[in-house]
């Protein structure tokens, strides 16, 4: 290995998976961010709880930074190895372990994907309901570091409501098992929503049991085109009145632009300057009959402009798409990516204020707005005007950021939704959470990683 520490390691744990090939280091040592150069010192692949505890312990006696890693899918660069780290990716440990029908619960390993997961609910005939379009990359040990939201968010709550139980590696290779599935469990601090949405800096999550539900009736999708971003809370207010929704997502005529660009089919004959795309539970005469009554409302108040319904799974698929299809499209351009939410009683508000100050400052930039309306959670992509040096680009966005997060602190919001702090955010965690909190945040960090080892430089420095 031409590198003692990690000769002692190979030493430890014998036939441990672990490679320095430059192909290896910058396949793992980047996330989705695309924004730091990849230098971690090796990639560790463990196959097992007792070797990643055994990693953990060898980088605490020899004082090596630990990544953790899962589908890298993420947007803030909570998994950059960018500093000689070693990653210690979960990619192996991507078993389905326990089903039990009893207590609707799944047991899996960390690195198993998301649409995995989905799988075997179904076979079982379940669901387990967080849902986003990473799916097939990302893994339930990521979704959990980030407390991940998506799509369903409106009916399910996020990644935090379906977590049971955790199996976690502390920062000195404790294993702790944290809530063992319980429902019900009063028994002092609850660990486990402490570890969700911690970014892997206070242990690594190796193994989890997620809650599983009845699958719903099959649901309804519909797009809505709409003239204006006024109409927006309204038609939202409007069909959450009538409907039990399951998504309620937007985007603006910029969004589908890349979408329809990157291949997707134009949905109306001609273009509208938002869109919503809403599915509702039910599909059958009673919520049709609903949905109808909320969709004329809207029409006539001039809410909305336009709105088709998919009629079969593949009409609604391609519906999907073209909210789905938005990341995807965007990433050629190397965009400057914004997640913050508000209270939905101050979206409004936050909307118009967010509007005016982003038409001010990027008069010249390609700005693309999107996200889970529903949720007070909105994407604000940034794309670089052509020609624009990266360093100048990403210095404006900074600055234009500092004044988001000034209105989301005004507005009670947060600088980051669901895709977690990492490194992009980091430099505005304090519009979000006070100093008194950050220190605590300091404090616990201390508790579970004395020597400063998990995702050193995330969140906070
Ligand atoms: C989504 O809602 C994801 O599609 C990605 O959270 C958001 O690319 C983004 O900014
Ligand atoms: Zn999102």
């Amino acid at each position: 290995m031409t590198d003692a520490r990690l000769d002692c390691l190979l030493a430890r744990v014998p036939g441990l998976r672990l490679t320095r090939d430059p192909a290896d280091l910058a396949h793992y040592g980047r996330d989705w961010t695309r924004r730091w150069t990849p230098a971690p010192l090796a990639v560790a692949l463990p196959g097992s709880v007792e070797e990643v505890q055994a990693i953990v312990r060898w980088a605490n006696e020899e004082r090596i930074a630990l990544v953790p890693s899962g589908g890298r899918t993420g947007l803030s660069g909570g998994a950059v190895a960018a500093n000689g780290e070693l990653v210690l990716s979960l990619e192996r440990m991507n078993r389905v372990l326990a089903f039990d029908p009893v207590d609707r619960t799944l047991t899996v390993q960390a690195g198993i994907p998301l649409q995995a997961v989905h799988e075997a609910a179904r076979e079982r005939g379940l669901l387990y309901p967080v849902d986003f379009a990473a799916r097939g990359s990302c893994t339930i040990g990521g979704n959990i570091a980030t407390n991940a939201g998506g799509i369903r968010v409106i009916r399910y709550g996020n990644t935090r409501e379906w977590i049971a139980g955790l199996a976690v590696v502390a920062g000195n290779g404790d294993l702790l098992e944290l809530n063992r599935g319980l429902i019900k469990n009063s028994s002092g601090y609850d660990l486990r929503q402490l570890m969700i949405g911690s970014e892997g800096t206070l242990g690594v999550v190796v193994e989890a049991t997620l809650r599983l539900t009845d699958p719903p009736p099959p649901g309804n999708t519909m797009l809505l085109a709409l003239p204006s971003f006024e109409g927006l809370m309204r038609v939202f207010a409007a069909f959450r009145e009538r409907l039990t929704l399951q998504a309620f997502e937007f985007f603006t005529d910029r969004a589908l632009h890349h979408v329809i660009a990157h291949g997707a089919a134009a949905p109306f004959g001609q273009a509208h300057p938002f869109y919503v795309v809403t599915e509702y539970a039910g599909g059958d005469e009673a919520a049709e009959a609903a949905a109808l009554a909320a969709f004329e409302h809207c029409l006539e108040q001039g809410w909305v402009g336009d709105g088709v319904i998919g009629r079969s799974e593949a009409q609604a698929a391609q519906l999907w798409r073209l909210r789905e299809g938005i990341t995807e499209s965007l990433a050629p351009h190397k965009p400057y990516k914004n997640d913050v939410s508000v209270r939905i009683s101050a979206m409004p508000a936050f909307l118009a204020e967010t509007q005016a100050l982003l038409a001010r400052e990027y008069p010249r930039f390609d700005v693309v707005w999107f996200g889970h309306i529903g949720d007070g959670n909105l994407h604000i992509n940034v794309l670089p005007p052509p020609g624009m040096a990266d360093g100048e680009f990403v210095g404006h966005c900074e600055r234009v950021t500092k004044l988001l997060a000034e209105a989301l602190s005004r507005h009670g919001g947060s600088i980051s939704a669901e895709h977690g702090i990492g490194l992009v955010k980091k430099p505005y965690l304090d519009s979000t959470r006070s100093p008194a909190e950050i220190a605590l945040m300091r404090g616990v960090k201390r508790a579970f990683d004395p020597n400063g080892l998990l995702n050193p430089g995330k969140l906070f420095d």
